[in-house]
């Protein structure tokens, strides 16, 4: 480990304790009195003029729109955010991996199959054993969107949940998601990226946690049986495409611009069981995968199938073409393709270092045996803990540096020019942020329409910077005008736990719709049950059908009222109700919250929901519309009469 990364370390320590160090605190009570601006009177007067043309705080006017949509991941929330960029509002919060006690999701039976249609038979099982049917909890990191030739298609955002190693994809045109898969063999998917190019066929996923192969139990306690998953995922069907086992972890991922390649970072080649293992190594590496290869692989039947999927071996030794292992310094992270179709670049972390890769020498290096750090190109040293990169289209990358709570700016081709001994400093400019960074987002950065605008700085902690909510502080989303020389931080965006990633989609890439269309597959098996009970759910519908101790009520609803004022069911029955909101207005949304059953769900103008409960007590109870609806919205409520069960 250098010099510098132990300071780094005693510095994040000292960060770490603000209290107890009150120098420390005397140098962040420096900054705030500057308004984040610790570099001086030039940066602050720098900072007046951004602000007089942007707004206060890059707000938006009452009634204005913005220009991005910022698509946001919730960490362990589990839920997916959208919010509006430059203003920094949320402007919706789209249940994944998470329940949603006001659209009920994780209730309905429409989002509960989505949540069982990818489950393992594992997990049906360790589920049943706890009580349960699915999942309540996720970790979402990446949100990511689908792409068609290097640019955002707007058609599916894809998600990692790593408590429960799953992917996800959410539907662009209507923002709910529509599919959940449990990802067999690998654990704790991390990292995941879409194909840029020509399109997203294959969303790639990193498994992060190492263990055996086949985790049954036999090999536990032997960690050389232990190994890590790389997965591609077929985008459009859903499915796991295929896997290739990995030497050492996977933390974070990308993807090209050409198709060819896909990239992780490993910070346990080391294969180590706890942290100073996995820290012991001078050298970790990227795994470079060869997509056409692996293709060429499966399609060769060189693979084992495990778990019903094709798994290929691609790790150190092998000798096969699938993959290819790039030393990087010790316990790198972040992982980004530039704009330029041409750099990858990966955040040292404990290194001060961001190193870059040239994609286009990767050719060669898996023609040959050449020395696989010949397609580093440049290795600028940052500052400390550099973790994730983003990039402007024009040239500059800036990396976050998660120790000294900054932004770096930098030039890639004058660090290329300085790794090459020319004497050019490739650093452009720093900012303070507060504090700790993790990911940031530059505008469509992470696409071939990268456009230098806004930088969204997502930091770890808050402290000081909002009224104290407690010992449990929100995290602190910046958002930075990076459209001049130097960078301008112009509004803090406090958010619950405990997002990870964004991205920044521009407006025009997106039409969601305002009503649903009734024919939404969302509620295809509903309604097949409906037609097997000869109702049309796109009408009027106030019918109560008995088919044993199953109880299926379909009604309609239409502000202010449900078809239904009451219905009889018997204590002990299955109740079903099947709701079609026949307002087809935007912004009419209903819903159903039936009192004392813990039951909730919206129904979306035009949408039907359904759902599910045993009605187990005598007795007359309450149910009533919980989404705004009409002036008389209190009266939206009818009677479910439980009648005593007869002997
Ligand atoms: S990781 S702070 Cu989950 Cu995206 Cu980098
Ligand atoms: Cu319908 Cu409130
Ligand atoms: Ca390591």
């Amino acid at each position: 480990m250098s010099e510098e990364s132990k300071s780094g370390i005693s510095r994040r320590g000292l960060l770490g304790a603000t209290a107890g160090g009150a120098a420390l605190f005397g140098a962040i009570g420096g900054r705030l009195a500057l308004g984040g601006a610790t570099t001086g009177i030039a940066t602050l007067a720098a900072n007046t003029a951004a602000l007089a043309a942007t707004d206060a705080t890059g707000a938006v006017a009452p009634g204005q729109l913005d220009e991005y949509y910022g698509f946001w991941s919730s960490g362990q929330t589990g839920e997916m955010r959208i919010l509006g960029i430059p203003s920094m509002r949320e402007l919706m919060r789209v249940p994944v991996f998470n329940r949603c006690s006001a659209t009920g999701w994780g209730l309905t039976n429409e989002s509960k199959r989505i949540h069982k249609e990818n489950m393992s038979d594992a997990t049906k099982k360790l589920l049943a054993a706890n009580g349960k049917e699915i999942h309540d909890n996720g970790d979402l990191h990446h949100v990511h969107m689908s792409f068609t030739e290097g640019k955002y298609d707007g058609r599916f955002l894809f998600m990692n949940d790593k408590a429960n190693t799953r992917v996800a994809r959410v539907r662009g045109d209507v923002m709910k998601c529509d599919k959940i898969l449990e990802i067999p063999n690998a654990h704790a998917i991390h990292g995941l990226r879409p194909q840029k190019w020509p399109r997203t066929n294959y969303v790639f996923c990193n498994g992060e946690d190492e263990s055996p192969l086949v985790n049954d139990g036999s090999t536990m306690n032997d960690p050389t049986t232990y190994v890590n998953i790389f997965t591609a995922v077929n985008a459009d069907e859903m499915t796991v495409a295929w896997q290739v086992i990995v030497s050492g972890n996977l933390d974070n991922t990308d993807a090209d611009y050409e198709g060819k390649w896909a990239f992780s970072t490993s910070y346990n080649s080391e294969m180590g069981m706890n942290l100073a293992d996995m820290t012991a190594a001078e050298m970790d590496h990227v795994v470079v995968f060869n997509i056409a290869e692996i293709e060429k692989g499966v399609a060769a039947g060189d693979y084992q199938e495990l778990n019903g999927v094709k798994v290929l071996d691609g790790r150190k030794g092998q000798n096969k073409n699938y993959t290819r292992y790039i030393p990087v310094a010790n316990n790198p992270h972040g992982c980004n393709m530039a704009p330029d179709k041409k750099h990858l670049c990966i955040g040292g972390k404990l290194s001060p270092t961001v190193t870059v890769i040239d994609v286009t020498k990767l050719d060669t290096l898996f023609a040959s045996d050449a020395d696989p750090r010949s397609v580093v190109v440049a290795e600028p040293e940052l500052g400390l803990g550099p973790l994730h990169t983003a990039f402007d289209g024009k040239g500059n990358a800036f990396t976050s540096l998660f120790l000294d709570s900054q932004v770096v700016k930098w030039n890639i081709e004058d660090a290329i020019k300085l790794y090459n001994g020319e004497k050019v400093d490739p650093i452009k400019d720093k900012v303070d942020v507060q504090y700790q960074p993790g990911h940031l987002k530059t505008s469509m950065g992470e696409t071939l329409e990268a456009d230098g605008k806004w930088l969204v700085c997502l930091c770890k902690f808050s402290k000081d910077r909002f009224l104290n909510v407690g010992p449990l502080k929100p995290e602190n989303d910046q958002l930075i005008d990076i459209s001049g020389d130097k960078m301008v931080v112009l509004h803090d965006g406090p958010n619950f736990a405990e997002p990870h990633d964004a991205i920044a989609v521009h407006a025009s890439k997106l039409s969601p719709l305002s009503v649903w269309n009734r024919q939404d597959p969302m509620w295809a098996e509903t309604r097949k049950q409906a037609e097997a009970d000869k109702i049309n759910i796109d009408d009027y519908m106030d019918t109560v059908i008995r088919d044993g101790n199953k109880v299926r009520v379909y009604m309609s609803s239409q502000a202010p009222a449900f078809a239904l004022e009451s219905f009889t069911v018997t204590e002990g029955d299955e109740v079903t109700v099947i709701i079609t909101n026949l307002d087809d207005i935007d912004d009419l949304t209903h819903g159903f919250t039936m009192g004392g059953h813990g039951v909730a769900m919206e129904i979306g103008p035009q949408a039907t929901s359904s759902v599910t409960f045993v009605a187990a007590n005598p007795g007359v109870y309450w149910y009533y519309c919980q989404w705004f609806c009409h002036a008389l919205h209190m009266e939206m409520r009818g009677r479910m009469f439980v009648e005593p069960k007869k002997g």
